[in-house]
């Protein structure tokens, strides 16, 4: 490599983006965004890791992996992780343009016509929740992660903050109050109540079969927020609904509780969002204690590393799931769309659509049509980076809310 940039803007949020260019002016791009902490991983790699890249070998993926994780002593975490996956994602970006294929040729292939996406419905009420669903519908998506209000509470996460919304698309496919971030020099408060969330989720999952029928896949985020035994209670509450998932029951630095859980529950079970290795996974692999991987190739240590861990995953016949907030960039979503069209065990792929802003950025070549989202055909990943535009859109804080009970304003896990 002779030269490794690390880009900063924020076209209604913050990214990170690794821009690597070879001797022979071939340029590769990889995600790095940690949301609320994006100046902690531009600042490891500009500081740590863009020397190391000067003068080495570009087709050296897999030693250059080696190098960063095992040479830096101080494994894993989601810095490290992320400033290694930006480095992977580029390099496999620059190793397909040489080829002049698309990456997920030089990953194994098509496996599949596209790969199923869901979006994000929500509503504050069980009316407002309807329209939204009515109109991811009428957009064609497939299925759908539903959230919505809770009585009680003034505002929920992951539900948009109003039909028509100023902050999102407008109508009822408007983006949530925190897209997952809010633009502040300190996080917003919310407040939880979590024997009302559990009162109130099966009501709302009747309601949507009641209306939408039995076909349409929906999913659930939990949000980390719950006990071992309340996560246990709502798996068990929502199998008359048949969820494709509940996502993130419980915290996700104990992952042993999810024995717990799957002891009580058919619900299927999706966690990994906040992991950052393989390591992770392993007794909820073994144990077949989960049934998607919600890992995404940014915070994962980049394609090589979700690579295996999928691998391993498939052993215990658990699939991908692939986080695709807005704070993946279009770099790591099309770097999972490439690698999920590749995969034997892809599941799902999340999708929640950037702003216009971020596309004019980031020119992405993948489409959404008919529920499938495809990487594109051209040589790489199929993403690009204006500096132009990106310039226009300085850094600016940003943070997600925390959440504190509404009975005492204990500080609540996320
Ligand atoms: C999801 C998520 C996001 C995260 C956000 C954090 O499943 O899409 O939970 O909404 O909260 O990406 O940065
Ligand atoms: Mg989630």
């Amino acid at each position: 490599m002779v030269s490794a940039e690390v880009l900063v803007t924020s076209p209604g949020r913050n990214f990170v983006t690794l821009r690597l260019r070879t001797e022979d002016g071939v340029v590769g791009f990889g995600d790095a965004t940690v949301n609320g902490r994006e100046l902690a991983v531009a600042s490891y790699l500009g500081d740590h890791v863009v020397p190391l890249l000067i003068g080495r070998d570009a087709h050296a993926i897999e030693d250059t992996w080696q190098y960063l994780y095992r040479g830096a002593y101080w494994r894993r975490g989601p810095i490290t992780m992320a400033a290694i996956a930006a480095v992977d994602t580029a390099l496999w970006d620059i190793k397909a343009k040489l080829a002049g294929l698309p990456l997920y040729q030089l990953l194994g292939g098509r496996s599949r016509r596209g790969c199923l996406a869901y979006g994000h419905a929500s509503g504050r009420d069980i009316p407002e929740l309807f329209d939204s669903i009515r109109a991811h519908l009428d957009q064609g998506y497939r299925a759908l992660r539903i959230q919505t209000g809770i009585p009680g509470l003034d505002s929920v996460y992951g539900v948009a903050a109003s039909a028509n919304s100023a902050v999102g698309n407008g109508g009822s496919t408007a983006r949530y109050d925190h897209e997952p971030a809010r633009r502040s020099p300190a996080p917003a408060e919310e407040e939880w109540d979590t024997r009302a969330y559990l009162r109130h989720a099966p009501r709302v999952f009747e309601a949507v079969r009641n209306e939408f029928g039995p076909e349409l896949p929906l999913l659930h985020d939990a949000h980390h927020r719950l006990t071992p035994i309340q996560a246990a209670r709502l798996g068990k509450d929502l199998e008359p609904y048949d969820l494709f998932w509940l996502e993130d029951v419980t915290p996700a630095e104990n992952t042993a509780v999810l024995r717990r859980v799957r002891e009580h529950t058919t619900t299927p079970l999706a966690i990994g969002e906040v992991f950052n290795t393989i390591w992770d996974y392993r007794a909820l692999f073994e144990e077949q204690l989960i049934d998607y991987v919600r890992s995404p190739v940014t915070h994962a240590g980049g394609i090589t590393a979700l690579r295996r861990i999928l691998d391993y995953a498939s052993v215990y016949q658990i699939k991908s799931g692939v986080h695709g907030p807005t704070d993946i960039s279009p770099v790591g979503l099309a770097a999972a769309l490439h690698l999920g069209i590749a995969v034997a065990n892809f599941g799902i792929q999340e999708y929640m659509k950037h702003s216009a802003a971020t596309d004019q950025v980031f020119r992405p070549a993948y489409r959404f049509s008919e529920g499938l989202l495809n990487p594109g055909d051209g040589p790489g990943l199929g993403v690009d980076y204006d500096d132009e535009a990106a310039t226009a859109h300085p850094y600016t804080p940003a943070y997600l809310p925390v959440n504190r009970l509404k009975l005492d304003g204990s500080l609540h896990d996320w």
